[in-house]
């Protein structure tokens, strides 16, 4: 199986991120859940890793807001000009405004702290120096998967970091700054139908966002209830797209404590209505964050049940596109990732 990445992502690690109570804590999205997964495809006989192409801006520009992306990329270096303390010490100090947009006429305003807390939702997307560097490595590893599935008619992955499913057209959040997964579904679009099924405990909220109004790339999200978990605001069954996407996305909340047996079956019922959807192509947007041991979930997956996504996924028989999302229970999140890739090899 063809696999991208990029050792870029070790540019973006922020000190801290900032907890609900205004905890600051170490960050949860760091390097080291990359080179878990890399030790356990190292092991197999079937993972070739590459480095990923590059794609340029436009595959991106084409999803996210051109504002937006300028802000990621000159956001660090204002911040960094701005305070003489971030620059006596910048490796301890993230980009992190306190005041945040609510976007009933709102619109960015001039100032990096207006810009920020326009384009950002919460305390978790820090931006350091690396981040913008690191972001375009991880949509370009997307881009990558996605050619490379569309070509060779065969399933790949991108093991992305940062991650991408929080990120709307014109936002970051919940550690994500560019939506890789949406960025390789709008690529494989201009082929086919696509759809997106994402399976990170969390809601896709960035992904809900950017094809919402599209009947081209059916997106369907698996995760924790919004009425308890974070994106909190996002991620409910009654959200099914608009206009021209009205019908063609669909979130299934589940409770606290869901296991394999429950997931499972609602898995299915996501993978109905994919078959009846008749894509030429699948784009998985993979978190290990299910599972039972997850620091930042309340299901209970297990390695099996893992297996058993991987297995019913592959079961469509369409070039998927693997994009790496959340998981941050390292020890298992090596053995929980290969579990399932292993169905696509
Ligand atoms: C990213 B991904 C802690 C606040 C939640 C953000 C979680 C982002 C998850 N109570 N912090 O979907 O794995
Ligand atoms: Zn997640």
């Amino acid at each position: 199986m063809k696999i991208y990445y990029s050792e870029k992502h070790r540019n973006h690690y922020p000190p801290f991120e900032v907890f609900d109570g205004g905890k600051r804590v170490p960050y949860y999205e760091n390097p080291d859940r990359m080179d878990r997964i890399m030790a356990a495809l190292n092991k197999t006989d079937w993972a070739e890793i590459s480095e990923p192409k590059e794609f340029g801006l436009d595959p991106i520009l084409e999803v996210h807001d051109r504002g937006y992306i300028e802000f990621l990329a000159s956001c660090w270096d204002e911040w960094l000009a701005s305070d003489p303390e971030v620059a006596k010490s910048p490796e301890t100090h993230a980009f992190l405004p306190a005041t945040f947009a609510l976007r009933r006429q709102a619109h960015p305003t001039h100032s990096l702290l207006g810009r920020g807390g326009y384009y950002i939702m919460d305390l978790s997307a820090c931006i350091v120096a690396g981040t913008y560097k690191a972001a375009l490595a991880s949509a370009n590893c997307a881009l990558s998967a996605a050619s490379s599935s569309y070509n060779f008619h065969s399933s790949s992955f991108a093991l992305c970091r940062p991650p991408g499913h929080h990120a709307g057209k014109d936002y970051a959040g919940g550690y994500c700054f560019i939506n890789n997964a949406s960025v390789a579904a709008n690529w494989l679009s201009k082929k086919g139908k696509v759809a997106l099924l994402d399976v990170d405990y969390h809601a896709g909220n960035g992904t809900q966002d950017i094809f919402y109004e599209r009947s081209d790339v059916l997106t369907i999200s698996i995760h924790g209830d919004p009425d308890f978990e974070y994106p909190h605001f996002f991620g409910f069954a009654v959200e099914t797209g608009e206009g021209a996407g009205k019908g063609f996305h669909r979130n299934f909340p589940l409770p606290k404590g869901t296991g394999d047996e429950a997931y499972l079956t609602v898995l299915d019922e996501a993978l109905r209505s994919i078959r009846a959807f008749t894509p030429q192509s699948i784009v998985l947007s993979l978190g290990a964050d299910g599972f039972e041991g997850d620091p930042l979930g309340t299901f209970r997956l297990t390695r099996n049940g893992f297996g058993e996504i991987g297995k019913r996924v592959a079961g469509l028989n369409l070039p998927t596109t693997i994009i790496m999302e959340g998981g941050y229970a390292n020890e298992a999140l090596g053995e929980n990732i290969f579990t399932v890739l292993e169905n696509f090899k």
